[in-house]
């Protein structure tokens, strides 16, 4: 059957990669498709929305570089706060430098090239704590190359951004298409797409395979909101129900509604927020299961 019609239990049961299993088990386990978008610019307030959210969601997403008083400690209590409230972190990066050809990497080994540090390097040594992370198809595929020996051996998984949220956004058609073919040919690596709907069910592509086969995407939606359509700036917004039960997504992706922007909404609004779009995110897929 296809993806839509299975339940994140069985599919984590089956997955190939480690980190979607953990990922789809948790979304199981507590019930929830909610992934929690924390883009503040404080240690302090990171750690808080993080800790009132953590109960309701599967996943937090980051943006680290906003951060202003970034440290270690920053990456290890949220690690903590992982592993208290049963959570996957995923940094949004959005990686999109050139990339490695196969039978190049023993030479960048050595060298220690640019687009591999990106990943594991730096201040944000990201491959070193985030579960998940994400990048454009923009280079070409050689940058799942790349990061997919950084990442790999550490047992973490990527998102290719095959559509955006964004009002305008030029990732649609073929790119969204050559996107979906570059992803499985990285089966241990490519765990999903950030898209709109479930791009990997659409049509025929090239390799022939048609919809409802080939392997199991997840599907991690942004432009979530039960309030708004938009915030004036671009991003579009839709609501669980459409995401879910009506595009065939696998996890909603909420920040402003659920944190209200700034330093953040008081945590007793986050839970309330958490557990408003919990349980609409829920019960859409409840109802596809059954349609
Ligand atoms: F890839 C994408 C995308 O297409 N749209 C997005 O909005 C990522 N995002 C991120 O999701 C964006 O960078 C924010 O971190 C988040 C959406 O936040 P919002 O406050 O719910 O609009």
């Amino acid at each position: 059957p296809s993806v839509t019609k299975r339940t994140y239990a069985d599919r984590a049961a089956k997955h190939p990669i480690p980190v979607a299993q953990q990922l789809l088990a948790v979304c199981d386990r507590k019930r929830t498709n909610l992934c929690v978008s924390v883009d503040v610019t404080s240690k302090a307030s990171l750690l808080r929305i993080a800790d009132a959210a953590g109960p309701y969601c599967c996943c937090i997403k980051t943006h680290i570089d906003i951060v202003e008083d970034f440290d270690r400690d920053l990456v290890e209590q949220l690690q903590a706060l992982a592993e208290k409230h049963d959570f996957l972190i995923w940094e949004d990066r959005k990686f999109a430098d050139i990339g490695t050809r196969e039978g190049d990497l023993m030479t960048e080994e050595k060298f220690g090239l640019t687009r591999r540090l990106v990943y594991s390097s730096g201040i944000y040594k990201i491959a070193s704590w985030a579960h998940i992370t994400n990048a454009h198809l923009v280079p070409g595929e050689g940058i799942l190359t790349g990061l997919a020996s950084v990442g790999e051996p550490l047992g973490r998984g990527l998102l290719l951004l095959a559509e955006m949220s964004a009002k305008g956004n030029l990732a649609t058609g073929e790119y969204t298409a050559k996107n979906v073919e570059a992803a499985r040919r990285y089966p241990n690596f490519v765990m999903g797409f950030v898209a709109m709907k479930r791009v990997d069910e659409r049509e025929e592509t090239a390799g022939g395979v048609t919809a409802g086969e080939g392997p199991d995407f997840v599907i991690m939606t942004p432009g979530i909101g039960l309030d708004s359509k938009g915030d004036g700036m671009g991003q579009q917004y839709r609501t669980p129900d459409e995401v879910i039960r009506e595009s065939g997504c696998d996890i909603i992706i909420v920040g402003r509604g659920i944190y209200g922007g700034g330093d953040g909404n008081p945590s007793e609004e986050i839970v309330k927020q958490c557990q408003r779009y919990q349980a609409a995110g829920w019960e859409s897929y409840e109802r596809r299961l059954k349609e």
